[in-house]
């Protein structure tokens, strides 16, 4: 397959500065004519290339008359063009409801819809389809007027009509210039939730949530989420809407969360539909962040979009990081950072050990697809967030300004972001500028040693080799750092931020009157890992001094992994210093309970395994159970208490209930891994207690780990209940394929059979798959056959979704982080893949990288 390499990097040979598109929607045979107006780029001889995926040109013209000479080239299209501007129209005919890649113009329950980036556009019409090819479109859409009412796309509407024979057209005209990939058409029988906003130019801004009438009372919170999102771009970036309308769609198959097209978002549902019966406090905080993200992207996306795909992570990681920054000021902010970092841990940091570690700004690729990972957006977005605390807040929004007013209506590069981060900004990032090229998470040893009533910090970094990047030079490290006295508690001098910029690094405090105990890494300052000289003791005093709650949290956290990191090696059970630690949070009454209930969640499995050098699946787990079993007992009393002391009246959506919803459920956790006889029982009358969806599902997950009767009776009655609702199943195979059981595994594989489980809807084949595949001592059962179903899944989806197919396929390929027998089973399955007969080229990516 071929490589693409950002080096080769060449500006386009034609602009198409116009666009017409006429749609005769069905879809069975959807007919596509596109007029483009193109201009000659340059002083050259080349004919125009328009990019195609399985077209056929029914008809081709140049300047009105059917053109000679052209010619079809590995499904593009070739034109030779003798002047420096011309119109090229074309003509195609698509099947939307035979799309199952769900890339293009697709099918989903009745509706039509788009999904474009990064290269689906060629699978509607002859293109340029790249991003830094920028055009106004104009669009007209006809379709049978019963089976879809609504017919919308980008910019704003211009006029409508009734047609021949049932069919009515509508008209939609965008005024910004944009890439093909934010192209988005919608054709329905839906309904709107509509709301209006006005700017702060005094503009009003029509706003309509779209989905099909019976989900239409689950939208408030979505429309009120992007209400919220519009101000506060206002407000902290000074960023306004540019277009009368806004429009956002659910379709309920989408291979990803959602899509920034522009003034037409698409949403995959489970990112908008939310009522207290069916939706999580979770899934309520997840839709107000994706709606936020997409709308987000009008600025940093769509009015700057990207030059080529290398690029990414300049609309990406921005967007991520006002996404997390909007989500911060709407709650806790430190719980947010703990979420976050919890997030980045468990998706990027094995990424970045892995076969698949690439920067953050790529080199090459085969299928762009596959690098809309954790390191393009979410360590993307920790190098934005780094400058921010670099420049601090002020200049760095005089940056942000100075780069939306320069390359406004541009296709831009990381380069000319951090070029303004640096005028602006008055900084040199020429060293920090690694943090685009080098791939692999760094490491940090931090000791601190006492001599002479002088403190002495030695501070030492290094970068792990990475595939094809053996040699790595010294990052800028922005580590935030503070020490508290160990007997008085109190903290000796502010906190500083120490910019770590040589392989080691020393810094000495002076004057001191006690022992110092060192809080470092402070915020996540830098996303990198940390390993210090500190004793149990000075991290369980951290847990109760540390003024930053996000250094509580970890040092909590170091605490607890320690702890099973010795207990794995050792067998021991030494559990005395973490039960008093976690005594002393739960039972801390200044601390609020969305906090206490994040900082006395122990490490997941699969992160315990990632501090080891030859990962034991079952040892973790025997490990980790041992600790939930010593602190659901030792604390029995303290956990009744949070359990009893969190009970809601009546469900509220606020920070505070979710904070006491999200406690009420980790005691609950505790409590039935302490043994208690009556533990099923609390957990089954939550069960069916519950008035929302947070405290039902936390109770089933309860059950369903466990071994009661009860597990049964509640897993079909939810299923009962939620037969019609695909959102609501999605959860229903997940909290299975999570199963701590020792028989997930065979439960997994017959749900594959469950009549309710299909590999089409990719939510679906996610809740059940994805779930599976980091369930770390389920999916590594000793046997292989865990590897060998999730093979065969994802071979059966690559013939239908490939970008879905490979989206699953990482956990296959950590096989060297594991022992030899479990290693050669990974391998042979990521063999038996590479060598499945017409295998995507997603796919052959990721399994054929993941060998090496
Ligand atoms: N920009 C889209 C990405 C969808 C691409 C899937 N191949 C979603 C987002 O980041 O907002
Ligand atoms: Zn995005």
């Amino acid at each position: 397959p071929h490589v693409i390499r950002r080096e080769d990097y060449r500006a386009p040979d034609w602009w198409v500065p116009e666009i017409a598109l006429d749609f005769d929607l069905d879809p069975a045979a959807t007919r596509v004519r596109a007029a483009l107006s193109v201009t000659r780029n340059g002083d050259h001889a080349r004919p125009l290339v328009l990019d195609g995926d399985g077209l056929t040109p029914l008809s081709v013209k140049v300047d009105g008359v059917e053109a000679q000479g052209w010619s079809l080239n590995g499904g593009n299209l070739v034109v030779p063009l003798g002047g420096g501007a011309h119109v090229v129209e074309t003509e195609v005919e698509i099947a939307p409801e035979r799309n199952t890649q769900l890339e293009g113009l697709y099918a989903s329950g009745g509706i039509l819809c788009t999904q474009c980036e990064a290269e689906g556009f060629r699978r509607i019409t002859f293109f340029p389809d790249r991003p830094d090819v920028l055009s106004r479109y104009k669009v007209r859409m006809t379709a049978d007027k019963a089976r879809f009412p609504v017919l919308l796309a980008n910019g704003d509407p211009i006029a409508q009509g009734e047609g021949e024979g049932g069919r009515h057209w509508a008209e939609w005209h965008d005024p910004f210039p944009k890439p093909c990939y934010l192209f988005a058409l919608v054709a329905g029988d839906l309904v709107a939730n509509t709301g209006s906003f006005r700017t702060m130019s005094g503009r009003d801004v029509q706003l309509g949530i779209w989905v099909r009438q019976p989900d239409l009372a689950k939208t408030d919170h979505a429309l009120a989420a992007l209400k919220l999102s519009m101000a506060w771009d206002e407000k902290v970036y000074g960023r306004e809407y540019d277009l009368d309308v806004f429009n956002i769609v659910a379709v309920d198959d989408f291979n990803f969360g959602a899509m920034e097209n522009k003034g037409l978002n698409v949403f995959n549902s489970r990112y908008i539909l939310a009522d207290p019966d069916t939706a999580t406090d979770y899934d309520y905080d997840a839709i107000a962040t994706v709606v936020a993200h997409e709308y987000f992207h009008n600025w940093s996306g769509n009015r700057i979009t990207c030059r080529d795909w290398f690029q990414l992570s300049l609309k990406e990681g921005f967007t991520v990081f006002r996404d997390q920054s909007f989500s911060a000021d709407q709650g806790s902010a430190a719980v947010k950072r703990i979420e976050d970092v919890r997030g980045l841990r468990a998706s990027q940091f094995p990424e970045d050990a892995g076969p698949l570690a690439h920067p953050v700004r790529p080199d090459e690729y085969i299928e762009i697809s596959n690098f809309y990972t954790a390191t393009i957006y979410n360590k993307g977005a920790e190098v934005i967030r780094m400058m921010h605390t670099i420049l601090g807040p002020t200049k760095f929004r005089e940056a942000t300004d100075l780069y939306f007013e320069r390359f406004d209506g541009t296709a831009a590069t990381c380069e000319d972001f951090v070029a303004c981060m640096e005028e602006a900004g008055g900084v040199d990032l020429e060293q920090f500028r690694r943090w685009y090229t080098q791939a692999g998470t760094p490491r940090v040893s931090a000791d601190l040693a006492m001599d002479n009533g002088k403190a002495r910090l030695t501070l030492r970094q290094s970068v792990p080799a990475t595939p094809g990047q053996s040699v790595k030079e010294p990052m800028v490290l922005p580590l935030k750092l503070k020490l508290f006295g160990a007997e008085t508690g109190r903290a000796m001098g502010d906190e500083q931020l120490v910019l770590l910029k040589e392989d080691t690094s020393e810094l000495v405090f002076e004057n001191l009157t006690e022992q110092p105990v060192l809080s470092i890494n402070r915020g996540f300052s830098a996303p990198v890992v940390v390993e210090t000289n500190r004793t149990a003791a000075d991290l369980a005093f951290l847990s109760a001094h540390d003024d930053d709650p996000f250094a509580r949290y970890e040092a909590m956290q170091q605490l607890m992994l320690d702890t099973l990191v010795a207990s794995v090696a050792s067998g021991g059970t030494d559990h005395g210093a973490v039960i008093e630690a976690v005594r002393n949070t739960l039972t801390d009454p200044a601390l609020d309970r969305a906090f206490i209930a994040e900082a006395v969640v122990l490490p997941s499995d699969s992160f315990i395994g990632d501090q080891m050098a030859v990962v034991d699946p079952d040892a973790i787990f025997r490990a980790r159970e041992a600790l939930r079993r010593d602190l659901g007992t030792a604390l029995g009393d303290q956990w009744r208490a949070a359990y009893e002391g969190s009970i809601a009246n009546r469900f509220e959506y606020s920070p505070a209930a979710k904070g006491a919803r999200r406690i009420r459920s980790v005691a609950l956790g505790y409590i039935a891994a302490s043994g208690a006889q009556d533990a099923p029982q609390l957990a089954f009358d939550q069960f069916t207690g519950a008035d929302n969806m947070t405290d039902r599902q936390g109770a089933l997950s309860t059950l369903a780990n466990g071994q009661s009767p009860l597990r049964e009776q509640a897993l079909s009655a939810f299923y009962d209940r939620y037969r019609s609702n695909g959102l609501v199943l999605d959860k229903w195979f997940q909290t299975q394929a999570l199963s701590s059981r020792d028989d997930t595994g065979e439960v997994v594989r017959a749900l594959a059979a469950h009549p309710a489980f299909t590999l089409a809807n990719p939510n679906r084949a996610r809740s059940l798959i994805g779930a599976f595949s980091v369930n770390q001592r389920a999916f590594h059962h000793a046997s292989g056959e865990g590897y060998r179903f999730v093979a065969d899944q994802l071979i059966a989806l690559d013939k239908l979704n490939p970008q879905t197919a490979a989206k699953l396929l990482p956990p296959l390929g950590r096989w060297k982080r594991f022992d030899a027998r479990r290693g050669a089973a990974m391998r042979a399955e990521l063999e038996r893949i590479v060598a499945t007969p017409g295998l995507s080229k997603d796919s052959f990516e990721q399994a054929s990288k993941s060998l090496d």
